[in-house]
């Protein structure tokens, strides 16, 4: 099973001027591709392994694999499907969903307050990783990021919003700066 860098859905230019397209470009192109070809020379070494990254991902520890491959497809498994889902939440044709705004208003008080626990969590993870909003298995909405290309997947809970805080997402652009990344990342956030 061999998968393709998923095409965007718009133009590298159409997040600018908060996401530049220089940096969109070379992520997709460049990061996500590697992701995916990585993922793709590890799943080849188990062919029995015919369901998708998302489901294999979330029953990653009872896999049949040899440790370091388990470890691989964690990593570039992981950065396969977090990409996927980043170009996702950033479509510019995405309409504000007034479900997922009633649940976060639940979940945290207000949209204000949703906004303002998640940039904190962003501002405060320490090098690579993402931040995300995600629903447990029971349903309740949670904040938390993760090292690395660790998924939400890993523990249960299903992505809903996520944000990319490695480099090479922003450094292009923004440098040293993320906290202006991440205030600008939610211009181009259309969700909620
Ligand atoms: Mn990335």
């Amino acid at each position: 099973m061999k998968y393709e860098l998923p095409k965007l859905k718009y133009a590298y230019d159409a997040l600018e001027p908060y996401l530049d397209a220089q940096t969109m470009t070379i992520h997709h192109t460049k990061h996500h591709q590697a992701y995916t070809d990585k993922m793709n020379a590890v799943l080849e070494k188990y062919p029995d392994l015919t369901e998708a990254p998302e489901v294999l991902m979330a029953k990653l520890a009872s896999l049949d694999m040899a440790e370091a491959d388990r470890k691989i497809f964690r990593n570039h498994g992981g950065g396969y499907i977090n990409h996927n889902f980043f170009w996702q939440v950033l479509d510019p044709a995405n309409q504000p969903s007034a479900a997922l705004v009633k649940e976060i208003n639940e979940a945290f008080g207000s949209l204000a307050k949703f906004k303002e626990d998640f940039t904190q969590a962003a501002n405060g993870h320490f090098g690579s990783g993402w931040v995300w909003l995600a629903k447990t298995p029971v349903g309740g909405l949670k904040i938390y990021s993760t090292p690395n290309q660790d998924s939400p997947l890993l523990q249960g809970d299903q992505p809903i919003i996520c944000l990319d805080l490695w480099e090479h997402a922003y450094y292009l652009k923004y440098q040293n700066r993320r906290p202006e990344f991440i205030d600008n990342w939610w211009q181009v956030l259309k969700m909620i």
